[in-house]
């Protein structure tokens, strides 16, 4: 009896851990704040100082990405404040998603 409890115990921790492993896999990387302190637009570069990017395990800094779309470039000039998700991509920290953050 105690063995079966075992191995149920076992089978219902396997379900929670696939479980929570779905979550992060699907989960969306939630947006982090910043101000565009430069625009590059040739280079398809911005400068942002932004808060702690969990997802990159990076504190609160001022640093170059590049942008996955340089029509973003378009969307931003210095002293915006923005809402936005950064990634590697291809070595390089690259802004994958932002939007405007005009309600602070
Ligand atoms: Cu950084």
């Amino acid at each position: 009896m105690r063995a079966m409890l075992v191995a149920l115990f076992a089978v219902l921790l396997q379900v929670f851990s696939a479980g929570a492993f779905a979550q992060a896999a699907t989960g969306e990387v939630p947006m982090t704040e910043g101000v565009v302190k430069k625009v590059d637009k040739s280079a398809g570069k911005v400068t942002i100082s932004h808060e702690a990017l969990t997802n990159l395990g990076m504190p609160k800094m001022t640093m170059v990405f590049r942008v996955q779309d340089p029509s973003w470039c378009d969307q931003m000039k210095e002293g915006d404040k923005i809402r936005f998700v950064a990634d590697k991509v291809g070595g390089a920290f690259t802004v994958v998603k932002f939007e405007p953050a005009r309600n602070y």
